[in-house]
């Protein structure tokens, strides 16, 4: 058997591209992958918060590329995508995180800019970047597609509607990619965290921080950092082996809505 075929992925000298990384699972998985010794290709809309942590990340010795780009603006995830210099052209690991939920009404009550932009967002943002980036990987024959989707992709509850529909939307494109891609050597993971405190719930509730916090009150939610080392585990597997689908939930979380929560 060829060493190589046993051996894990070491991430030093790996490009990784992670889009929505300004905040929550985005922001834990530059972090985890800067402490591997990968190079980085950040995206998200605000420069200020991309900057701050490209600083802090290359003080620690890691190398840096922010990019400040709204996943649902083709015209500029293609641009970005072609201002890469040559030290950055080849995106060993592309981490699909940037999304949102905007809202909790029943369907019959429901926002259509709201509805516009979860879909724009978490499906045409998703196509978008991936679009862009797989080409040279299935040239190269190499590489790791990780989409973070939803448990509530899997199982819907009041009011998720137009969200959960864009994250089962997100499976069935992993699920999709796994096959088109299938003998290209690219890989395809399909991540389903369940509660995770980030700012996900202040951005569906447009800043209304009481009830946002209200969601994560009375169990232990999980992190961004325990999702991130989820996403970094999938990436680091020796290159014969593919991780195709996780469901990760805190362990008071049975179902998006079963959750043993104490006074
Ligand atoms: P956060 O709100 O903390 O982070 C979301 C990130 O996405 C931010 O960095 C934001 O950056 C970025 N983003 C949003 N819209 C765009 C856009 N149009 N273009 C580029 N970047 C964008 O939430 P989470 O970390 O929790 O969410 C990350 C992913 O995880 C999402 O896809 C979410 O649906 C998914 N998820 C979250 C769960 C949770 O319980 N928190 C559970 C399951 C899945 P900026 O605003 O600077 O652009
Ligand atoms: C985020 C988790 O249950 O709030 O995808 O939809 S949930």
């Amino acid at each position: 058997m060829a060493l190589i075929n046993i051996m894990y992925m070491a991430l030093s000298n790996l490009t990784i591209l992670i889009t929505g990384a300004t905040s929550g699972i985005g922001e834990a998985c530059a972090r985890r992958y800067a402490a591997e010794g990968a190079r980085l290709v950040l995206w998200a809309r605000r420069t200020d918060r991309l900057e701050a942590l490209a600083e802090e990340l290359r003080s620690g010795g890691a190398a840096v590329l922010t990019q400040t780009v709204d996943v649902t603006n083709r015209p500029a995830v293609e641009a970005a995508v072609a201002a890469w210099p040559p030290s950055y052209q080849t995106v060993d690991v592309l981490v699909n995180n940037a999304g949102l939920s905007r809202g909790l009404e029943p369907i019959h009550e429901g926002d259509y800019t709201n509805w516009d932009e979860m879909i724009d967002t978490n499906i045409k943002g998703l196509l978008n970047v991936t679009r862009s980036v797989l080409p040279a990987m299935v040239h190269r024959g190499s590489g790791t597609v990780i989409n973070i989707a939803s448990i509530a992709g899997r199982t819907a509850y009041r009011g998720g509607n137009v969200y959960a529909a864009t994250k089962a939307a997100v499976k069935m494109l992993s699920d999709s990619m796994q096959i088109d891609l299938n003998g290209t050597g690219v890989r395809v993971c399909n991540v389903d965290p369940g509660l995770v405190e980030t700012e996900f719930s202040l951005v569906r509730f447009r800043g209304d921080g009481e009830r946002a916090q209200s969601v994560y009150k009375g169990y232990q939610p999980l992190t961004g950092d325990d999702v991130a080392d989820v996403v970094v585990w999938v990436s680091t597997r020796p290159r014969h082996v593919s991780i195709q689908d996780i469901l990760i939930t805190p362990t008071d979380q049975a179902t998006p809505t079963i959750v043993h929560r104490t006074p």
